[in-house]
């Protein structure tokens, strides 16, 4: 076995026996460069798709340029979000499924049509996009202390764990995406709060980066995709009996409880 596949294989493990792991690179492979750990995701990818679980689309991650500084990169990461991870709107998330989840509030684009890189732009993003609809993104590190090198939560398909997508589908020409303002809440109270410009000046230039980054592998952005465009809130600490909500202005609102 490739040791890319036995480092898929530890970080699956993690997530379905519900417990923190050390880091790949405190010993596994200090030296995991970016490129290998997309080869290790990729073999996460593989294996479940071998176990019948659906691609529901690629997501970006770490795309505000305040975690960019925070990471020392200069360009966001990706992973996929698969059809058991889905949670429907005003559905519950149970602790016991995950292990130190954080909600993010997002906005999500459904694509129209193929996009393929290199060389897309914001603008083509949005003549290809058929819908776009918010989101409240779960992520969960595999990782003790949700601590990481970059290579480590590329490896570890960028925390992705849990999404609850808002019911309401929008023609991206109705907004100004960069302008939408968007409140996290949990029992009530606003814990976070930003607008679409968070995610790297614009949501749809991160569908662009996306299909850009994807075309390295020769792969796309595949018409039916359902892409989440990354946090333009900061990521907030679930706890049991949490009701969350995310609100966005005249764009809809998606909630669910912690049990
Ligand atoms: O979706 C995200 O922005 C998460 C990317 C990975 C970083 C993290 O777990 O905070
Ligand atoms: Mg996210």
């Amino acid at each position: 076995m490739s040791q890319y596949k036995e480092i898929a294989n530890y970080l699956v493990s993690a997530e379905e026996e519900r417990r923190e792991v050390p880091k790949v690179t405190v010993s596994l492979k200090p030296d995991l460069s970016v490129e290998e750990a997309y080869l290790v995701q990729q073999e996460i990818v593989n294996r479940k798709l071998s176990e019948g679980r659906r691609i529901v689309g690629p997501k970006m991650g770490l795309t505000s340029f305040a975690k960019m500084k925070q990471m020392g990169i200069e360009e966001p990461i990706y992973g996929y979000v698969f059809d058991y991870m889905l949670i429907e709107n005003g559905g519950k998330v149970r602790l016991s499924d995950v292990i130190h989840p954080k909600v993010e509030a997002e906005v999500a684009f459904v694509m129209g049509e193929d996009l393929e890189g290199p060389g897309i732009t914001g603008a083509q993003v949005l003549a290809k996009t058929e819908y776009v609809l918010p989101a409240l993104e779960i992520i969960d590190s595999r990782y003790e202390n949700f601590q990481f090198t970059l290579p480590d939560v590329i490896a570890d398909n960028a925390s992705t764990s849990r999404v609850v997508f808002g019911t309401s589908l929008k023609k991206p020409e109705q907004f100004e995406l960069d302008l939408i303002g968007a409140t996290l809440s949990i029992n009530g109270e606003i814990k976070e709060l930003g607008a679409g410009a968070a995610v790297l000046g614009h949501p749809a230039h991160s569908v662009a980066m996306l299909a850009n980054m994807l075309a390295r592998k020769g792969d796309k952005v595949k018409k039916g995709d359902v892409i989440l465009t990354g946090g333009i809130t900061a990521a907030v600490k679930l706890n049991f009996g949490d009701i969350v909500t995310g609100k966005f202005d005249g764009f809809g609102e998606v909630s669910f409880t912690v049990t």
